[in-house]
């Protein structure tokens, strides 16, 4: 609103200007700047920043997943919605390194707030100690980091452990004589594979084993390898009967094995998590037994906080996603409503 205007005042100044320079007068003597300029003195006489004030850092961590494509479009389309300053935008392809740089280089430009969401749990006290030091408030966006929370401000994201419970909870339903599963978790030491295998741990019935666990890094292309190495391992139906996949983009590359193997739809149990598209398509196709929702869709909540940050007003140092289990059952309806 402000913003608005200020760019219709500044306009009503140029019509003039030009009102003038066309009548022949002296540009120097209309009142130039300050005409212009004091909407926004007004406004800052409430003493509250607003969001045109903001520049926000946020340096993703990859493009690995539908997820992520989903976080990334949810930071750029609030940024522009809210009309925020600069939103300040990097990828960083999954390494810890190229997050951390990116993090100086935020700091080096003296941005008002970041919000970051780590690959990996550890190895963030330096770079938060530099915020902090800086007085740049840093939200942990997503995944959670081990380092103090003394060092940031608060973390806005899903309850990873609890997606992990309700995975195990589907297989107890499904098992209820026992068997075995098979694992195929997110990147290693990132706080969403450490939480789901946490929770899924913890809820698994004990009749229940779990025969394997890898990683496929959250990528479609890295799971493909492991579900064939797994497949040369074990027998499907005899020696596991099911599969708990840590993201859909790695369900669907386990998807593409199966078939490939001659494995038909509900030949074995899977539970995935995220609740993309595919992975509602794989529930309508069959393939999935129950998708445990993680919402991606985090950007309104962080710029809210991030805006009560730089106005020194309090917040809540722990948020929480209120997610859901979705089912075949409702898959192909809610299909075509669902927004990643
Ligand atoms: O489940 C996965 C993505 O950190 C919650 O990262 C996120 C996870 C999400 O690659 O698809």
């Amino acid at each position: 609103m402000k913003a608005s205007r200020i760019v219709s005042t500044f306009t009503v100044a140029l019509m003039a200007l030009t009102i003038l320079a066309a009548c022949g007068q002296a540009p120097a003597s209309a009142p130039p700047a300050p005409a212009a300029e004091q909407p926004a003195a007004a406004a800052n006489a409430t003493g509250k920043k607003t969001y045109a004030d903001m520049t926000l850092c946020f340096p993703q961590l990859g493009a690995e997943s539908d997820w992520r494509t989903a976080n990334t479009a949810s930071f750029k389309e609030t940024a522009a919605t809210l009309g925020i300053k600069q939103l300040v935008f990097s990828d960083a392809q999954q390494k810890q390194e190229n997050q951390i740089s990116a993090v100086r280089a935020c700091i080096q430009q003296g941005v008002d707030v970041i919000a970051l969401p780590p690959v990996v749990e550890d190895g963030w006290e330096p770079v938060l100690t530099e915020a902090k030091n800086a007085g740049i408030p840093v939200i942990i966006v997503d995944r959670s980091v081990s380092a103090d929370p003394s060092l940031y401000a608060a973390h806005i994201g899903s309850d990873m452990v609890l997606e992990g419970e309700r995975a195990a909870e589907e297989f107890n339903k499904m098992m209820p004589d026992g068997g075995a599963v098979l694992e195929i978790s997110g990147t290693t030491g990132s706080g969403a594979a450490v939480g789901r295998a946490e929770g899924f741990r913890k809820k698994l019935n004990p009749n229940i084993t779990i025969l394997d666990s890898q990683t496929g890094n959250f990528t479609r292309a890295e799971a493909v390898p492991v579900m064939q190495a797994f497949l040369r391992k074990y027998q499907p139906g005899t020696d596991f009967q099911g599969i708990f996949i840590h993201n859909d983009d790695m369900g669907i590359g386990v998807i593409e094995v199966l078939k490939a193997a001659g494995i038909k739809p509900g030949d074995l149990k899977i539970v995935s998590v995220d609740g993309t598209r595919g992975g509602f398509q794989a529930m309508v196709d069959g393939w999935f037994q129950a998708d445990v929702e993680c919402n991606p869709l985090l950007a309104p909540q962080v710029f809210e906080m991030a805006l009560k940050l730089m106005n020194g007003e309090p917040v809540e140092r722990e948020v929480l996603t209120n997610e859901t289990v979705y089912y075949p059952e409702n898959a192909a309806e809610l299909l075509p409503t669902r927004q990643y």
